[in-house]
């Protein structure tokens, strides 16, 4: 029989993808997509879709029990630019959240779970470049603080009430199905938008404030192979470093100018700057490309090429 699946927060940048490539694998009927609202309506009505709030255990339970879920990916979380804006908000959900699935777990409702953390764990006194898996982790942002204390959670489940659950630190990531949503890498996304829009950017991060990025396609298969990986493979339970590439606001247009030579960019830093200034630029993820062979495929060319015309399509 095959495993069934639970995304909660499927509507979302990660969500919406994670659907759709977990639907081509173990197929429509056992892959459940849940949000709070009806958002995404391409996403809702491509298969069996429930409103749930992440928040509420009892809701959470009893679609677990109804539909016999196995695993769930808990994709639902506010981001670290909305976070700032509204601190405990963050806090509750983001926190909340993550304790109802381990709770879940730890209960025998289900079996696996996956978290997602992010490169915002880090902070100012974290060294920037090549960023090691241990090192010092002291986030400013309500975002990151969730993050890293989510991560000692993951980590205290699964050796005290043996919960198989899995996570990984994305960096910014890049798709052009869903939009982002309250990141501060979200520019990287909308750079693309706006360039076929109006030839022309203006970005709330500096020209050379560099950050690690990664498309979609490579963190959805990253995702994919850490869940199927072997039990024994998953050395790591708090959270594994993930890197694809890393690149600056100057850099991606210049890679947008290969193909759309008249494209301006100007530059307008805001309080997502201080936030950006905190990440490291780099990432070093020995430890997931050793534990469970993770390597990813897309460079920066790769993704402007990726993101213009499949966008183009998309407007045609
Ligand atoms: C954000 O910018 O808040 C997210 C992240 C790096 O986790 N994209």
């Amino acid at each position: 029989m095959s495993e069934k699946i639970l995304i909660i927060g499927a509507c979302g940048q990660i969500g919406s993808e994670l659907t759709y490539k977990l639907r081509e694998i173990y197929g429509n009927q056992n892959v459940i997509a849940s949000d709070i609202n009806y958002n995404n309506l391409e996403l809702v009505n491509s298969g069996t879709f429930e409103i749930i709030d992440a928040m509420d255990y009892a809701s959470l339970k009893i679609c677990c029990e109804k539909h016999n879920i196995d695993t769930i990916y808990l994709m639902a979380a506010i981001l670290s630019a909305t976070g700032e804006k509204y601190p405990m908000k963050a806090w509750d959900l983001n926190m909340q959240s993550l304790f109802h699935v381990l709770n879940l777990a730890k209960a025998k409702a289900v079996k696996k779970i996956f978290w997602p953390s992010s490169i915002a764990v880090f902070g100012p006194t974290t060294p920037k470049q090549d960023t090691p898996q241990r090192t010092v982790m002291e986030p400013t942002t309500v975002y990151g603080i969730t993050k890293q204390v989510g991560e000692r959670w993951c980590e205290y489940y699964h050796e005290k009430y043996d919960v198989d659950v899995r996570s990984l630190r994305y960096p910014g990531l890049i798709s052009w199905k869903t939009l982002p949503g309250g990141g501060t890498t979200d520019y990287a996304v909308e750079i693309y938008h706006e360039a076929l829009k109006t030839n022309s950017y203006e970005c709330f991060l500096s020209e050379d404030t560099e950050l690690p990025m990664m498309y979609m396609d490579d963190a959805i298969d990253a995702t994919i192979k850490l869940m199927t990986a072997n039990p024994e493979q998953v050395k790591i339970r708090s959270s594994y470093n993930l890197s694809g590439i890393s690149f600056t606001p100057k850099q991606i247009a210049n890679s947008i100018r290969k193909q759309l030579p008249e494209f301006k960019i100007t530059y307008k830093p805001d309080f997502r700057q201080n936030i950006a200034n905190s990440w490291p630029s780099s990432i070093n993820d020995s430890n997931a490309r050793e534990d469970w062979n993770w390597k990813h495929n897309f460079d920066l060319d790769n993704i402007t090429n990726q993101m213009l015309s499949n966008l183009k399509s998309k407007r045609t």
